[in-house]
């Protein structure tokens, strides 16, 4: 029988490349603190605010006209299913920030529906996340955030918001939704930064 304790990565895990604490599933289970909102490509929008209030917004037809990449990455969420070698489309945060002129350090992510997630904006960069609007080759059905969700693969899943609507660039950090409700403000998964303490 495999003991698995805090602090101690068991064998599985570590062979299948999984952080601590977590198993492989091939679904694709779904999570939602609330009902899947009805956000057509239509009305899709993403707006960015500065700190300084300066707003910068995308339709749909901006954000298809943007440099795609198709990442492959794994995902870990907190109630501890993982899957590996996910393939998404999508357009690089690097890309809608670029002309964005900030000096702040922290990013509030908004959603259709009013969920909140907040990371440090450097998460957001150097490769590390994208708006991504295809999974798996196929348009991103509504439950997973279609038309268009927030991907950030190196943090716990919550951090990835669906039906995102926005980002707020904040001079200091704010909890979002989870984050608020006890979720680790940071939420490394190599870390199991799960919970407030972790
Ligand atoms: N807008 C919004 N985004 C969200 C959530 C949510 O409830 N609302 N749940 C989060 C959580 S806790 C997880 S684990 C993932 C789940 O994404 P999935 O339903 O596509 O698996 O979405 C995250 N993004
Ligand atoms: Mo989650």
């Amino acid at each position: 029988m495999a003991v698995f304790s805090r602090g101690f990565q068991g064998r599985r895990e570590r062979d299948a490349g999984l952080p601590p604490g977590q198993y492989l599933t091939d679904d694709f289970p779904v999570l939602s603190a609330g009902p899947t909102p009805p956000v057509t490509t239509e009305d899709w929008s993403f707006t960015v605010t500065t700190e300084a209030g300066e707003r910068t917004s995308w339709s749909w037809a901006d954000l298809m006209a943007l440099p795609a990449e198709e990442p492959t990455v794994d995902i870990h969420c907190v109630t501890r299913w993982s899957k590996l070698g996910t393939t998404w489309r999508g357009v690089s945060l690097d890309v809608l920030l670029a002309d964005v002129e900030t000096a702040a350090d922290y990013a509030m992510v908004h959603s259709s529906g009013g969920y909140t997630t907040n990371l440090p904006l450097e998460d957001l960069l150097d490769g590390k996340a994208w708006i991504a609007y295809e999974f798996d080759g196929e348009p991103l059905e509504p439950v997973h955030g279609g038309p268009a969700r927030l991907l950030v693969p190196h943090l716990y899943f919550w951090k990835s918001a669906k039906w995102v609507s926005g980002l707020e660039l904040l001079p200091d950090d704010e909890p979002g939704f989870w984050e608020e409700l006890g979720y680790h403000n940071y939420g490394d998964p190599w870390r199991e930064q799960r919970y407030d303490g972790d």
